[in-house]
């Protein structure tokens, strides 16, 4: 098999590439071009393993991504390059609408002019969702989509343009992820900010504390996207583990863990980590991918919690 990987410095995609690799596959990963030689994410062995090849692109460039699938004629495509940050897309609307939303819909495009007999997964997300109705708890792959941030518009354009293709006889999938996290995420995100303070037993200032998230551990939604390819049809599929729990019980348990008092560590509301609207509760329904996947999430948030303390104490300490 030959898979196309975007996002190979991310968190998703560095994972993703290490699992194909294991299962055989010819991969090629694709990194933007850095003038610091940044590979974010990817490992050491992963640059030195021989089905892998890395390449320098960016999926907002049409020609690129044409000579891309031209010269490969990929099986696989996952799509998981994306301004990911929501915060930061109210910041860069445009941008991110290019990057996250139009350049999906072109990869889309691509692959249906130059290899239309490939599998594509799109990397959608909760976020997607928007403010939720209380009835409508857990979402699940019917929920309407009321987006409310632009990464939001982009991914449910991205989105949509997946079930048009899917409608046109493309084998085109979208795996609708709830947050995931590992000690691969980006420091800009809640997760990885407050571990990194609570590990080096130093304060945080965090804006919203009573949102609400379904946090999971990165390695299972990764093993979860392949399995969608692997399905005997295109579908859409909620990723999550069906449990909610808020910004606060998240970092209070970090604190706790690290025998520190919360109280004397964490300011919150503070104007610049606030967003212009706020999502407040995103909790998944994930039955379909259990019963038609045979998924489901076995890392809780508790455990989650300690994985990555567990990294980033050692991190900080061996430093
Ligand atoms: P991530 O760590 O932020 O990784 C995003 C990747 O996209 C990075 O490798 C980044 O490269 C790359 N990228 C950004 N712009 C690009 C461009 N113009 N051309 C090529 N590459 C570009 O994200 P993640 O957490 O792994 O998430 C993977 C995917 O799942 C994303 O599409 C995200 O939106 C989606 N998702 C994630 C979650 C979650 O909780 N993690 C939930 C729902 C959906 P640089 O390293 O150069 O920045
Ligand atoms: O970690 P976050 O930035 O993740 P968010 O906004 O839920 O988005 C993540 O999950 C989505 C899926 O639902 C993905 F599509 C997206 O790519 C990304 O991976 O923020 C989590 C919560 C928010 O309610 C935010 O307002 O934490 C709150 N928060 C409070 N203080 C903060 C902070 N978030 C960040 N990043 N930084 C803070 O200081």
């Amino acid at each position: 098999m030959k898979a196309i990987v975007t996002g190979a410095s991310g968190m998703d995609g560095s994972f993703m590439i290490e699992d194909l690799l294991a299962r055989g596959d010819k991969v090629w990963g694709i990194v933007r071009r850095n003038a610091t030689n940044n590979l974010g994410n990817i490992q050491p062995w992963v640059l030195e393993n021989r089905n892998f090849m890395l390449v320098e692109g960016d999926i907002t460039d049409d020609a690129f991504i044409h000579d891309l699938f031209s010269t490969v004629n990929p099986d696989e495509i996952y799509n998981l390059a994306a301004q990911s940050h929501v915060g930061t897309s109210f910041a860069l609307p445009d941008y991110t609408l290019r990057v996250t939303g139009l350049a999906a819909i072109n990869i889309m495009n691509s692959m249906k002019n130059i290899c239309p007999e490939a599998k594509l997964l799109q990397a959608s997300s909760s976020e997607m969702f928007g403010n939720a109705k209380e009835k409508e708890f857990p979402l699940n792959e019917n929920t309407p989509l009321r987006p409310i941030s632009p990464y939001a518009v982009a991914k449910t354009a991205a989105h949509h343009m997946a079930g048009i293709m899917r409608k046109r006889g493309l084998w085109v999938s979208t795996s609708i992820c709830f947050n995931h996290e590992s000690d691969r995420r980006g420091e800009k995100f809640l997760t990885a900010k407050v571990i990194n303070a609570a590990a080096r037993k130093q304060p945080v200032r965090l804006g919203n504390l009573e949102a609400i998230r379904d946090w999971g551990y990165a390695i299972e939604y990764v093993e979860a996207m392949r399995k969608i390819l692997s399905h005997s049809e295109p579908d859409d599929f909620v990723l999550a583990t069906g449990v909610g729990r808020s910004v606060k019980e998240f970092v209070y348990y970090a604190y706790d863990a690290m025998g520190l008092n919360p109280e004397d560590y964490v300011e919150y509301n503070v104007p610049e980590f606030m967003r212009p609207v706020e999502l407040n509760k995103l909790i998944g329904n994930p039955m379909k991918a259990k019963r038609l996947l045979g998924w489901e999430t076995k890392i809780t948030f508790n455990t989650l919690i300690e994985l990555m303390l567990d990294t980033a104490t050692l991190n900080f300490y061996n430093k």
